[in-house]
């Protein structure tokens, strides 16, 4: 059979199961487009291709399964760049797929040529650039193998207009791409990390978002619960264990709890899985877990020392380290080491003023949705205090069900990542909170939304700043409040109109419980504004650089700077 690159790619992408990807068209990829025009894949028009991108993540966070996103060549590579660097800092497996000036004009500057290759090399898993219309036939299955094996992550396929347009003739297809095991963890560093375990007397497990990744949560449950091991979270990793399960102590780190980053002080073993020792998890590293000793499970051989030496490390998928692990463990009990961890949860919680007195504090906001919504509905948020608070008090109950951007943080996440969620998660509840400076970064987004009717709630947090600038401007920086509060702030409530998306906006006088859930029971799309004390601030707060024990809470607002 006969068929251009262009109709190939398309076979391709159907056999691999893609039903849906996303994108913006343009001269080189229009072949592309043509031949999807008579596909079984849908495509979502993005409004910006950086939107396109995180529609893509957000298919691809909900499913742990690669997804798809197109860009024509220049400017659309250009704007698509910050999706793709923040699938890499997150892991998570999406392949890009850009358009190429014919191989023929590479290297001469011609109209939208940039160099896609150089500029994805340090921000992907790995990179492509397709020579020949037979190569597509490898380097697609390749690609989506790359992006979900192993450690997943980004993966970025160039293709020249040429090759679009050649023919080949195809006898056969190869199979689809996909999850290819990794090698098992050797049964000696397992009886090891059993025996670490048996002797510890005050042993903690923390969890990144790998555990997400290898669908290893509920393993990490069992763990917790028949080791009676307090667990700890990073932000990738809330979801795991449920937020009343009497294991799990939080977040950790920065913005986690003092009676999480306490207990770590006191750790004498410190089991990571599929956790990278960020330093907005670990503060100043010299000093995080002083007195325990490392064990550290990951799947990618590149994170075994490479913030702390662990004194046992073993690079496996999570699931297959657990399940053997649980293998070799008999239920023990830590009463004393227990009684501390729920002694400490119990003293620190998350501040908020009672709801009664201040329903609109962003902590009791947080609260309040989690009463609202159901335990599957998805939480998207953008970057900044709002993403923290939700991380702090919105009870993320199962993996996947929150989506952020941790590695990269990067504002303007949160939309089109709910558009995604939206797409891949069809009959599911999703909410996206965001702040009124993240929302503005892909707010072209809404456009998007309302062609497809997606039942996603926009919360917008109000505080007419870029907050968590502003907090560490307060706490820093001797209160020098540069570039932080907003003089022009839109009425978010009727641009959601003006792009055909219901808006409501929640004043400060307001009962918000009510008018919440009316404006969260809305079928479709809908942007709901509630404004929020501009001087409310994240806490506890460890400062940039010091020792996670050194946390500013609410006995102390502020600091003056060094
Ligand atoms: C693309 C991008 N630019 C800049 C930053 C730095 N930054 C981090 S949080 C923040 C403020 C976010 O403001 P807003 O979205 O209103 O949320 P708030 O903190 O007020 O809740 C900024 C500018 C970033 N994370 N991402």
């Amino acid at each position: 059979m006969k068929l251009n690159g262009a109709q190939i790619l398309t076979t391709l992408l159907e056999r691999q199961g893609i039903r849906i990807l996303s994108g913006i068209p343009g001269g080189p990829i229009l072949p592309f487009y043509d031949a999807l025009h008579g596909s079984s894949i849908q495509h979502i028009l993005a409004r910006h291709e950086q939107g396109g991108g995180f529609i893509a993540q957000g298919m691809a966070r909900v499913t742990g399964k690669a997804a798809v996103c197109l860009a024509t060549s220049g400017p659309g590579v250009t704007n698509l760049l910050t999706a793709i660097a923040d699938a890499r800092l997150d892991s998570i497996p999406l392949v890009a797929i850009t358009g190429q000036v014919p191989q023929a004009m590479i290297g001469t500057d011609a109209f939208q040529e940039v160099d896609t290759y150089g500029l994805t090399l340090p921000i992907t898993k790995h990179n492509f650039l397709v020579r020949s219309v037979n190569e597509l036939l490898e380097v697609i299955p390749l690609a989506f193998t790359i992006a979900e094996s192993g450690r997943p992550g980004p993966v970025a396929v160039d293709i020249p207009k040429d090759v679009f347009v050649a023919t080949a003739d195809i006898t056969s297809w190869p199979a689809p791409g996909g999850r290819t095991p990794c090698a098992r963890a050797e049964d000696a560093a397992i009886t090891q990390l059993a025996a670490l375990i048996r002797d510890a007397r005050k042993p903690v497990l923390y969890l990144g978002g790998g555990i997400v990744h290898s669908g290893a949560a509920d393993l990490a449950r069992r763990l917790a619960e028949t080791q009676e091991l307090p667990t700890v979270a990073t932000l990738m990793a809330l979801g795991a264990l449920p937020p009343e399960h009497p294991q799990f102590m939080g977040m950790l780190g920065m913005h986690g709890s003092r009676a999480t980053n306490t207990l770590l002080e006191e750790a004498d073993l410190l089991i990571a899985v599929g956790a990278r020792f960020d330093d907005r998890a670990t503060g100043k590293v010299s000093e995080f877990c002083p007195h325990a000793t490392i064990a550290h499970v990951d799947i990618d051989p590149a994170e075994i020392g490479k913030i702390k030496r662990p004194f046992l490390s073993i690079v496996a998928d999570a699931s297959d380290v657990l399940t053997r692990l649980l293998d070799r463990l008999s239920p023990d009990k830590r009463p004393d080491w227990s009684a501390r961890a729920a002694g400490l949860k119990a003293r620190f919680p998350v501040y908020a003023p009672p709801r009664s007195e201040d329903p609109l504090h962003p902590v009791n906001l947080c609260r309040l949705l989690g009463d609202i919504l159901p335990d599957d509905a998805i939480v998207t948020t953008d970057v900044g205090q709002h993403q923290m608070w939700v991380a702090q008090a919105y009870p993320v109950r199962k993996p996947r069900t929150l989506l952020t951007s941790g590695g990269l943080g990067t504002m303007g996440f949160g939309l089109p990542a709910a558009i995604g969620a939206a797409l891949a998660a069809p009959g599911r509840r999703v909410v996206c909170v965001s702040g009124d400076g993240s929302i503005l970064m892909n707010i072209q987004e809404l456009a998007t939304l309302a062609e497809h009717d997606l039942p996603v709630a926009v919360l917008i947090m109000n505080n007419a700043q870029l907050g968590l600038v502003r907090q560490q401007q307060q706490l820093f920086y001797g209160q020098n409040y540069s570039a932080s509060h907003f003089h022009a702030v839109p009425d978010f409530a009727a641009l959601a109109r003006s792009f055909g998306v219901h808006g409501v906006r929640i004043e400060s006088g307001d009962d918000a419980e009510p008018l919440l859930r009316e404006a969260l029971a809305h079928d479709g799309p809908v942007v709901i504004e509630i404004p929020i004390h501009d001087g409310a601030n994240v806490l506890p707060m460890v400062p940039p650089g010091a020792p996670n024990r050194v946390m500013i809470d609410e006995h102390q607002p502020a600091l003056t700077p060094a």
